[in-house]
C-alpha cells in the first residue's frame, strides 16, 4: 500500500511503490494486489483513510492475503490500527529492509548490526496488542506471513522491553569487539599505505559487478536488493603504477531505515574514511538520477558528503539507444558487466590520484630504506642525497606516503 500525498517530491509513489513490490518479492513474498490512494492529508490514526481501509480489507480477504505492507513509515499506533481495521498483519518499508538484510546477514558483524537495527526498530512497539496480533496472524504458514518475524521479531515480541534493552545492551557490547577487529584492519591499511576507494550507489546498481570486473575478487553479485552487507577489500593497480584498496559495501535505497543506518555505522566507516567514492549508477534506470539524489543524501547524512567522488553511470549496455540520461561533465559510462569503460575508469582515478600527489622534502634515517623503496614504488623520487647516516630526499607522492615519509622524518630537508 502506498500513499501520494501533495507534497510528496523526488521518487514517484507509484515508483516507489513499485520499488515496494520488488523488495516484498525479493522477501520471498507473494505480492497479491497493491492499493494506492491520493491523499491531502493522512490520517493520523490508520494512516489512510477509512473507505480505503475497508477496501483494502476486502481485497486482502479475496486474495487471500496475509499481510500488508506499507511503503510509508507508519507510527506504531498507526499499525497497530491497521492491523484492527484491516484484520491483518502490517508492516512499513522500514520492516520490510530489516528482513530482507535480516535474511542476507552472513558475518557475525552483520547479524549483530542487523539484530540491534531490528531491536531499536521493535523497540517502541512492543505492545500487548502488538504481541497479541503477531501471535494471531504470524503463524500462518505462507512464506510471505513470515515476513518481519525473522530474527528478533518472533522471540523478542514475546519479552518485555525491559529485556529487550538488555539484549540490545548485550548486542551493541559484543558489536564493539567486532567493530575493534575491524578498526585494526583499517589502521593496517592505512599503514600501507593506499589510498581507499569506496563503491557506494543504490541498492542492485552494479557494484559488486564492478568489483569484480576491476579486481576479479568474486563478490557475489545478484539480481536483489542488499546481496552485499559486509565490506569487502581488494588491491587494483591503476595505471601509472598507483595502488589503491577497492571497498565494496551496502548499498542505499529510499527510505532507508534510521536504525539500519545507525547500526551500520563501522560498515559504514569504510565510505567515510575513503579518498575517493566511485558513485555506481543504474544508467539504464529511469530513476537513475532520482537514486543518485537519494545516495548523495544518505552520504551527506554519514558524513561522507565531502569526499571527492567519481560519477560511474553503468549498464549502459541496456541503453538501447545508446543515449545516457542528460549527464555532468564528471561521469564515465561503463558497461561492468560487459567490461566496457574500464579502462577509462582506471584512468579517472589514476588521474585523479596523480593529481593529489603532493611533493614532499624530507630528511630520513638512513636504515629506513624501507621508505625511500616505497616512495620509489608509489611515487617518484626527483633526487635523493646520502649523508652522515641519513639520506635526504624530494619526491613526490600520494598522501598517505607522505604522511608516513613526514611520520618518520627527522627533519625536513632544506
Ligand atoms: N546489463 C547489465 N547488468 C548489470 C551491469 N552491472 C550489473 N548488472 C546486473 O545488475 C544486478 C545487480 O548487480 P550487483 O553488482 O549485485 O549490484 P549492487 O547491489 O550494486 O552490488 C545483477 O543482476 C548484475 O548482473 C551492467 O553493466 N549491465
Ligand atoms: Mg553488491
Amino acid at each position: 500500500m502506498g500513499v501520494e500525498l501533495d507534497r510528496d517530491g523526488g521518487i514517484h509513489a507509484d515508483d516507489s511503490l513499485d520499488e515496494l513490490k520488488a523488495l516484498a518479492q525479493s522477501a520471498g513474498a507473494t505480492v497479491t494486489g497493491t492499493v494506492r490512494q491520493k491523499l491531502k492529508e493522512i490520517d493520523s490514526r490508520t494512516f489512510v483513510g477509512r473507505g480505503k481501509a475497508a477496501e483494502t480489507r476486502e481485497l486482502a480477504l479475496r486474495n487471500e492475503a496475509s499481510l500488508a505492507i506499507f511503503d510509508d513509515a507508519l507510527s506504531p499506533a498507526q499499525a497497530r490500527n491497521l492491523e484492527r481495521e484491516l484484520n491483518l498483519r502490517v508492516i512499513d518499508r522500514s520492516q520490510l529492509i530489516l528482513d530482507i538484510f535480516a535474511q542476507r546477514a552472513r558475518t557475525l558483524e552483520g547479524k549483530l548490526q542487523v539484530e540491534i537495527a531490528q531491536l531499536v526498530y521493535l523497540q517502541p512497539r512492543l505492545t500487548r496488542q502488538w504481541t497479541h496480533l503477531s501471535r494471531q496472524t504470524g503463524g500462518s504458514g505462507s512464506s510471505g506471513g513470515r515476513i518481519g518475524t525473522r530474527g528478533p521479531g518472533e522471540t523478542q515480541l514475546e519479552v518485555d522491553r525491559r529485556r529487550v534493552r538488555e539484549r540490545l545492551a548485550r548486542l551493541r557490547t559484543r558489536l564493539k569487539g567486532v567493530e575493534r577487529t575491524r578498526a585494526i584492519q583499517r589502521q593496517r591499511r592505512i599503514d600501507v599505505p593506499y589510498p581507499t576507494v569506496a563503491l557506494v550507489g543504490y541498492t542492485n546498481s552494479g557494484k559488486s559487478t564492478l568489483m569484480n570486473a576491476l579486481t576479479g575478487a568474486g563478490v557475489e553479485a545478484a539480481d536483489r536488493p542488499f546481496s552485499t552487507l559486509d565490506p569487502t577489500v581488494r588491491r587494483l593497480l591503476l595505471p601509472g603504477r598507483t595502488q589503491v584498496m577497492l571497498v565494496d559495501t551496502v548499498g542505499f535505497i529510499h527510505r532507508l531505515p534510521h536504525s539500519l543506518i545507525d547500526a551500520f555505522k563501522a560498515t559504514l566507516e569504510e565510505v567515510r574514511t575513503a579518498g575517493l567514492l566511485l558513485h555506481v549508477a543504474d544508467a539504464s534506470s529511469p530513476l537513475c538520477w532520482e537514486r543518485m539524489e537519494i545516495v548523495d543524501q544518505v552520504l551527506e547524512e554519514i558524513g561522507a558528503g565531502a569526499t571527492p567522488r567519481l560519477i560511474v553511470m553503468n549498464k549502459i549496455d541496456r541503453l538501447t539507444d545508446g543515449m545516457l540520461p542528460p549527464r555532468a561533465p564528471d561521469t564515465i559510462a561503463v558497461s561492468a558487466l560487459r567490461s566496457q569503460g574500464l579502462d577509462e575508469l582506471r584512468g579517472a582515478m589514476a588521474r585523479f590520484f596523480s593529481a593529489q600527489r603532493q611533493e614532499v622534502r624530507v630528511v630520513l634515517p638512513m636504515d629506513r630504506g624501507d621508505l625511500i623503496a616505497l616512495a620509489r614504488r608509489e611515487g617518484e623520487v626527483l633526487s635523493e642525497e646520502y649523508g652522515d647516516g641519513i639520506v635526504s630526499m624530494h619526491a613526490v607522492v600520494t598522501p598517505p606516503v607522505a604522511g608516513r615519509l613526514r611520520q618518520a622524518q627527522i627533519a625536513e630537508k632544506v
